[in-house]
């Protein structure tokens, strides 16, 4: 008989797994377990499956650095004995985890897919069987006996995505993420459609390290019209700040106003680590094409390029948490790790 691909399933929590309590008619978590020997069709494929879960498994708005370990850590511990792994997750934050796990697991050769539901496994309506029976077969497509996808991804509504390539851009949608920067690697219709050329391509001969460690003390700052002077002022002064992330208009464009300016050359002449990020879904961090962002350019900067808000802000916790000298933070910030920025 030959080996079929070995599948660890993880239950975190979220609407996949839940009920509506009787009383309240809110939704809450429920025992996965329980719910997963109500779909027969896990049995039809062509694969082992093994399922560990969360203690309390939580609606993903709980979602910390502390419970990302914990999953990095369960990844670890079964990494040589599965072939792929399905993280069953709550859509809310599904994208933060996912970045923030593609980079704490790295030199991954195996697949990590986060998927999750917009209404519960046991509604009527469910989009949770085909997210989640489609995420384990991608989690077992294997090629010369090794896996095809070796990165964390997310897959949702017949697409997989590189995850941290992700945002969640609906919360009624069963579309409810987008990756506007990076195609979608897998589309599922009638067949499985890999995207190939589109697939990060691991480096096997390195050793796979899990990292747990994550700064804390990072502050994300959305620019708005209207942003006054003491309110910058109050939160750049934040006297445990660690890392900023600044969401800008457009190409990475912000008010020119001096107080801003000079606000900002303190926090970098700290030598914490600025980075410019857009608000815009799509498109990338260019700055010096305006007036408006000059400035920024010339004061050092890091430009996010056309990595997400979730990307970003991950890879800074991820990176301030490594021992990485000041001189090279910026190239560093700048060069993709994981397949985030173009
Ligand atoms: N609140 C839920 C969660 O993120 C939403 C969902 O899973 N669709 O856990």
């Amino acid at each position: 008989m030959t080996e079929v691909p070995k599948i660890l399933l993880i239950y975190t929590g979220g609407t996949i797994g839940m009920i509506k309590d009787f009383e309240t008619g809110a939704l809450r978590n429920f025992n996965f377990g329980e719910l997963l020997q109500h779909i027969p069709e896990l049995k039809l494929l062509d694969c082992e499956i093994d399922t560990t879960s969360f203690e309390t498994p939580i609606d993903s708005s709980n979602m910390n650095p502390a419970y990302w370990a914990q999953i990095v850590l369960l990844i670890e511990e079964n990494y040589t004995d599965f072939d792929g792994f399905v993280v069953l997750h709550g859509s809310d934050t599904m994208s933060y985890t996912a970045s923030a796990l593609s980079f704490m697991l790295e030199n991954l050769s195996k697949p990590v897919i986060f998927t999750g539901s917009q209404l519960p496994i046991g509604d009527l309506r469910t989009d949770a069987k085909e997210n989640l029976i489609t995420s384990i077969q991608i989690a077992a497509l294997q090629e010369k006996g090794r896996s095809k996808i070796t990165e964390v991804c997310l897959y949702f509504e017949y697409k997989l995505y590189r995850a941290n390539r992700t945002t969640k851009i609906n919360a009624e949608h069963f579309e409810a993420f987008a990756s506007l920067n990076y195609p979608a690697l897998v589309e599922s219709g009638v067949h499985l459609q890999v995207n190939t050329s589109a697939l990060y391509v691991p480096n096997r001969r390195k050793k796979f390290i899990a990292h747990t460690t994550m700064s804390n003390g990072i502050v994300l700052l959305k620019m708005f019209p209207g942003i006054d002077q003491s309110t910058i002022e109050h939160i750049l002064g934040y006297k445990n700040l660690k890392g900023l992330i600044l969401e800008t208009y457009g190409s990475g464009n912000t008010t020119t106003e001096p107080w801003f300016t000079t606000a900002l050359k303190e926090v970098i002449k700290k030598g914490i680590p600025v980075v410019n990020v857009t608000q815009c879904s799509g498109g990338s961090v260019a700055m010096g094409i305006y007036e408006t962002s000059t400035a920024l350019k010339k004061m050092g900067v890091i430009s996010g390029k056309d990595c997400t808000t979730e990307a970003a802000l991950t890879k800074l916790m991820y990176l301030l948490g490594r021992e990485i000298s000041t001189s090279s933070f910026k190239t560093l910030f700048e060069t993709s790790l994981r397949g985030e920025l173009s």
